[in-house]
């Protein structure tokens, strides 16, 4: 509870001192990375952000994709089902949280508040929405998660919440512009903050 309370006061204190917004993103790019354990060091019990995900016309694939603030990380926890078997598909947080249209264009584009240039989501700079592609096992299922520090959940320019999550046809090649070419979005699900 007193971490809870701590980035509450961090949060207040973000929007009383200007110039603070610019340390958050600095800080997001330089810390990014993938690493796990964090739930075991920080505990849990930070805001909690869930994104129902349903099929975008024509395909399948429906779950859900949870992000939990732990610390200066966000555990990213996905259980998808519908892919056709052991294939790779792009994923994203996309700008909108908006899966009106029947292709998931409604989205936008990548969730992109730094400007900067698509790519790994493990080698900054890249997208704040660039996330590790999605893996089916040979039952067409993702079950996996990992934590990124360059996203948070509830406060800061890289929250996701109002944002959208996006998965794509194809695997994200990490350097095609600006998306990875990563093909048609089979999936769209908004995110909310619980
Ligand atoms: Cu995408």
């Amino acid at each position: 509870m007193s971490r809870m309370i701590g980035w509450v006061l961090f949060a207040v204190g973000c929007t009383v001192l200007s110039g603070c917004q610019t340390m958050h993103d600095t800080a997001h790019s330089v810390g990014s990375a993938v690493s796990s354990g964090w739930d075991s060091v920080w505990g849990s019990g930070g805001p909690v952000a869930v994104a129902e995900v349903k099929p975008t016309q024509g395909n399948t694939v429906s779950g859900t994709v949870k992000f939990q603030q732990s610390g200066s990380e966000v555990h990213v926890t996905v259980d998808l089902a519908g892919m056709v078997p052991n294939t790779e598909h792009g994923f994203h947080v996309h700008e909108k949280g908006n899966c009106s249209a029947p292709d998931g264009m409604s989205a936008g584009g990548h969730f992109n508040p730094e400007g900067v240039a698509h790519g790994t989501y493990t080698h900054p700079p890249h997208h704040a929405g660039d996330m590790p592609n999605l893996k089916a096992d040979d039952k067409g299922q993702v079950h996996t998660s990992f934590d990124v520090a360059y996203l948070s959940v509830g406060s800061g320019g890289s929250d996701v919440t109002g944002r959208s999550v996006i998965v794509h046809r194809d695997a994200d090649d990490y350097k095609s512009q600006p998306a990875g070419n990563s093909g048609p979005r089979i999936a769209c699900g908004v995110i909310a903050e619980k």
